[in-house]
């Protein structure tokens, strides 16, 4: 028989092939990924290739055939192991692995129980490749390479590498913009860069926070407690406790500015409910309210309100810092009889909720999987807001309680999409399609959360409830200031306008108060914790937070935005200039001087207790050092 000849580097070109089919075709039968467009399915094929390319192709490096073979079929072992791993994995958890799982053993106590329904015989399928690597080598002698490599190929083989990483780096930014430096989703990552990309990724922030957190030892939190102790506002004995045991419910409104508030778009009113709510007897709106979340948007305005401290200025610190040890406000409600839970119908591991909810003590998240999404009721990014606060309410109905349920609506979502039956406003007309269908999602949600209230007027759980609704962050990018600037009838939008536009709605609402208003004072989402507590009757004056109780006297007029730009009742600090606030005008910057430092001192504090994990050193109780952190 003549035998075949082969190519040049057939070995290597084997094993690229056949890892790169095996990965597209386990990514399309053991994970459940939502493929929407032909685009999504065109980067899932060729995800996997920029990665495979390069592992294998360091083999062009090996001068020996013998150990060059022995390295590709080693790689392909490796990667096999890999994909399985997250295969079992997903079929436990619905989740991909990332390494601080597998440094939670606890995660694995279930686990260990049912290894048994996890794998199956079948499951050697996974290694098919390898058995063809090793067959290959072994019955095919003529395929192995004996030629040695010559530079030029070796140069354009990594040429072609590079310009594959680049062609799916580039169609996974137009696909989901700032993918790496937002690290939204592990799914969304996976889909996008995939899976074996995705784990360098992983370690390499994992990494990166391991080691600041190893160069801590809890020395540092002297001067981060004195000057959190120094800055800390006295209580308002009158508020102080004065709903006690009552049920908290938080709702975060999605993209909510508070420019809509008491406004109008063409004649028409765009947030009815919430407008009543500002002229309630029981509700405290506040009117001079900032978001002041990073590029972790809804994940850092989550963080911000349970902890009191800022998201960080890269990324989202949901993700790269999950695993730390924090004193959330769910831990202590939790420690006061609380059952703390978080309702949001979206993928679970969205934002690496599943994994940073059990850093914070919440005792149970309802995600996608607790909601019956019927036909029609999904739109955009998942379930409408309608029937997730109809469904939410129904779920508190048969809580224990006291319970502190957090709700995160989802319609009023970039790009801001309604069916037609959902519509209820018109759009608006300028050049940005985005401002302009804007205010019908704000409309809807408005809407729902009228009905939200309704329903748990119905599910009895109202009466003895506090309610409170913030919106999570801006939602009309700087990207829109020619359409924002005719909304709002300005020639522009200036960097002072821009500043003030980070303002979001507050809404403390409380049955029966009887003394609602409108509080005017500036302020942010660090205030929400204290104030929060407070309100239930829960002491702070231990906890390492930034913010400052809403009710106090003492409260300042001072807002810092995690850009170091910041709002007084004086001053606005943005585009690195100073502006008096009354009048919009650039005034000198000496008034802003001593603000701008306190900014800054204030995101280091922050910055310095997340990436070294400094609270694992400090005892909330007793307001000291725990032992064995240096002195
Ligand atoms: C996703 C939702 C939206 O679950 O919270 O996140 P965002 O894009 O607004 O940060
Ligand atoms: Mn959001």
């Amino acid at each position: 028989m003549k035998s075949i000849k082969w190519p040049k580097h057939s070995f290597m070109i084997l094993a690229i092939v056949a890892t790169w089919i095996k990965t597209v075709i386990v990514y399309h039968t053991s994970f459940e990924m939502k493929i929407e467009n032909v685009m999504q399915q065109f980067i899932l094929f060729i995800n996997p290739l920029s990665f495979v390319l390069f592992a294998y192709g360091i083999s062009l490096f090996f001068k020996s055939p013998k150990v060059k073979n022995r390295y590709i079929i080693t790689i392909s072992v490796i990667l096999s192991i890999v994909l399985y791993g997250n295969v079992a994995f997903y079929r436990f958890y619905n989740d991909f692995i990332t390494l601080p799982v597998l440094f939670q053993t606890s995660n694995f106590g279930d686990l260990g129980t049912s290894v048994a329904a996890i794998v199956s015989p079948w499951d050697l399928l996974y290694f098919v490749d390898v058995l063809i690597l090793i067959l290959a080598n072994k019955y095919v002698p003529k395929m192995k390479d004996t030629v040695k490599v010559n530079v030029e190929f070796r140069r354009a083989y990594f040429v072609l590498a590079i310009a594959v990483s680049f062609l799916n780096l580039g169609l996974a930014e137009t696909e989901r913009p700032q993918l790496l430096t937002r690290s939204f989703d592990r799914e969304l990552l996976v889909k996008n860069i995939g899976t074996y990309n995705y784990h360098l990724y992983d370690i390499y922030i994992q990494s990166k926070s391991s080691a600041q957190r190893a160069l801590a030892d809890g020395s540092e939190l002297v001067e981060v407690n004195n000057y959190i102790r120094s800055n800390q506002a006295a209580n308002n004995p009158e508020m102080f406790g004065k709903y006690k045991g009552r049920n908290l419910i938080v709702v975060s409104m999605e993209s909510l500015q508070n420019f809509v508030i008491n406004n109008q778009m063409d004649g028409h009113e765009i947030t009815p409910f919430l407008n009543s709510l500002t002229k309630d007897k029981d509700t405290y709106y506040f009117s001079n309210f900032y978001h002041q979340t990073g590029l972790g948007k809804t994940s850092d305005s989550e963080f911000i309100l349970e902890n009191s401290l800022f998201g960080l200025g890269r990324g989202a610190v949901f993700f790269t810092h999950g695993g730390n040890t924090y004193n959330s406000m769910a831990e202590r409600l939790g420690d006061n009889g609380y059952f703390t839970n978080v309702m949001h119908p979206n993928n679970k591991s969205f934002w690496n909720r599943d994994m940073m909810y059990q850093s914070l003590h919440i005792n149970k998240f309802y995600d996608i999987d607790s909601y019956k999404i019927g036909e029609g009721e999904a739109v955009n990014w998942g379930m409408k807001d309608v029937p997730f606060v109809e469904q939410s309410a129904a779920l508190m109905k048969d809580m224990p309680q006291p319970f502190y349920s957090r709700l995160i609506t989802l319609t009023n979502h970039y790009p801001f999409t309604l069916d037609p039956d959902d519509i209820m406003i018109p759009e608006y007309t300028s050049n940005s399609g985005t401002l302009n269908r804007y205010f019908q999602t704000v409309r809807y949600m408005d809407e729902a959360l009228k009905d939200f209230f309704q329903s748990l007027k119905d599910q009895g759980v109202y009466d003895n409830s506090i309610i409170v609704m913030y919106g999570d962050h801006y939602g009309i990018s700087e990207n829109h200031n020619k359409a924002m600037a005719q909304y709002l009838g300005k020639d522009g939008i200036t960097p002072f306008d821009n500043a003030l536009l980070q303002e979001v709605p507050l809404f403390i609402h409380i049955p029966g108060a009887g003394d609602g208003k409108e509080m005017t004072e500036i302020s942010g989402q660090m205030d929400l914790r204290p104030t929060i507590l407070h309100l239930l009757g829960v002491e702070t004056s231990k906890d390492m937070q930034l913010g400052a109780d809403l009710f106090s006297p003492e409260h300042e007029d001072f807002v810092i935005f995690r850009d170091g730009r910041f709002v007084t009742d004086k001053y606005v600090y943005a585009g690195e200039a100073c502006y008096d606030k009354a009048t919009g005008e650039e005034i000198d910057g000496e008034p802003c001087q001593s603000y701008a430092d306190r900014a800054t001192k204030e995101l280091e504090n922050s910055d310095a207790i997340i990436n070294g994990d400094l609270l694992r050193f400090y005892d909330q109780k007793t307001g000291n050092l725990k032992q064995g952190a240096a002195k």
